[in-house]
């Protein structure tokens, strides 16, 4: 039995598809056997996690007459595709076989051949795809050339669960900009530094290390000057992930000290500075003869809403797929305003500091209406060593 919801998907954030007329809504029903077999291939597609970016992540089974003959997934970028690899390790008659893939099969030549002609040319019988690929060289021309081969498609299978398994994809296709993860830690009483400034540690050892296994995967991570002038913090991964994170500083007049552990260890992991017009020429030139990129904003007077916009479409056309922003609260406010968050992590320790002048995460202007408040779906509250983590994705509107 179909599961309720499965097919007709979600309506609009994570819907790749919304507006998108190769994907037909037919109420198409899938047995027991084709949930088992799309839950295993998504289940393979995740572990190109960090690795595949800024390509999706794809996984496909390849079975017949209830017997998985091959499995494969996308396994880095620049590599075989998941059908590709999929049919290299299938074992058995491939011809006439149901192809379970979490996305529609590519049929451009990108880096690699289209996918659509290798399951043509293998006689696949049928393909069971969640999703259309929004990305335009297919986009519903995978499904077209299948069917115009005569092979049976079926879409809309385990469609949420595979809209959310590549979301940070669908948006960066969508429009051009990366999937924003905003991450703090604070006291029970909503606290991130005592009225002092002092902040280290609020959370614990295994929060902390859970922090470093994500910048790991990220493409960026970013922080406010501010940040970088109490903390002094070098934002990389320890140990190492599999993607170097580029760390960005918004810092719109270019001030960040030659002597931050930043700039000092740019030889290793880039930085990129983002100023405006605001910033002197002579503090553009140092960062510059230190190693570091910076990008100036166009105009000096925007809204902090706007740059935000124009430096995740500069992010964006920078292939960037994850976007890891870790404060502080003023940095947070803009993004809050900007209505640029989509994701979560929030590590609450079992501590109560108290003050009027102890920050909370989140500062600015904030949310005056508390219907138009940003909300999350699905949260997930965890243990994570004396904290607990709390995670979640914004909520479809
Ligand atoms: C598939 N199966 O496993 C993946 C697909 O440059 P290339 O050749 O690697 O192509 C990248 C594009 O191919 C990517 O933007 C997306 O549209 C699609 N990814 N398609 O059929 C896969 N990873
Ligand atoms: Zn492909």
């Amino acid at each position: 039995m179909p599961e309720p919801g499965s097919i007709l998907g979600h309506p609009s954030l994570k819907n790749p598809l919304k507006g998108n007329p190769c994907y037909d809504i037919a109420m198409i029903s899938f047995t027991e056997f084709d949930y088992q077999m799309m839950r295993r291939a998504l289940e393979l597609a995740r572990q190109g996690e960090g690795l595949v970016e800024p390509n999706p992540m794809v996984g496909c089974v390849i079975a017949r007459n209830g017997q998985v003959l091959g499995e494969g997934w996308h396994q880095r970028f620049g590599a075989p595709h998941a059908e590709v690899d999929a049919l290299a390790n299938a074992t058995g008659e491939v011809r006439g076989s149901t192809v379970y893939v979490t996305l529609e099969p590519c049929c451009h030549h990108g880096k690699t051949p289209p996918c659509s002609a290798a399951l043509i040319r293998a006689q696949v019988a049928k393909v069971v795809a969640p999703q259309a690929d929004p990305f335009p060289r297919v986009a519903g021309g995978g499904f077209a050339q299948l069917r115009e081969a005569q092979i049976e498609v079926a879409t809309g299978l385990l469609q949420a669960e595979a809209a959310d398994l590549n979301a940070p994809y669908f948006k960066l296709q969508r429009i051009g900009q990366p999937w924003v993860i905003a991450k703090w830690a604070m006291t029970l009483d909503g606290k991130i530094a005592t009225a002092s400034g002092e902040s280290q540690w609020i959370s614990g050892e295994t929060s902390r290390q859970w922090v470093h296994q994500l910048r790991g995967r990220v493409d960026g991570i970013l922080v406010g000057r501010g940040t970088v002038e109490a903390d002094d913090p070098l934002l990389t991964a320890r140990p190492a992930g599999l993607r170097t994170a580029t760390r960005i500083v918004l810092d719109r007049r270019a001030q960040l000290r030659s002597s931050s552990r930043l700039v000092q260890s740019v030889a290793e992991t880039p930085v990129l500075v983002v100023a405006t017009p605001a910033a002197s020429d002579e503090d553009i030139v140092r960062l510059h003869a230190a190693g570091c990129d910076v990008w100036i904003s166009p105009a000096e007077e925007k809204a902090d809403a706007e740059l935000l916009h124009e430096l995740l479409r500069e992010l964006g056309t920078r292939g960037m797929t994850n976007l890891l922003v870790e404060g502080g609260g003023q940095v947070l406010g803009s993004f809050l305003a900007a209505d640029a968050i989509d994701e979560v992590h929030v590590f609450v320790a079992p501590k109560m500091i108290g003050g009027e002048k102890a920050p909370g995460p989140v500062l600015g202007a904030g949310i005056s209406q508390l219907d138009r408040a940003l909300s999350f779906a699905n949260l997930r509250v965890e243990p994570s060593g004396d904290d607990w983590h709390l995670s979640g994705r914004r909520a479809i509107e």
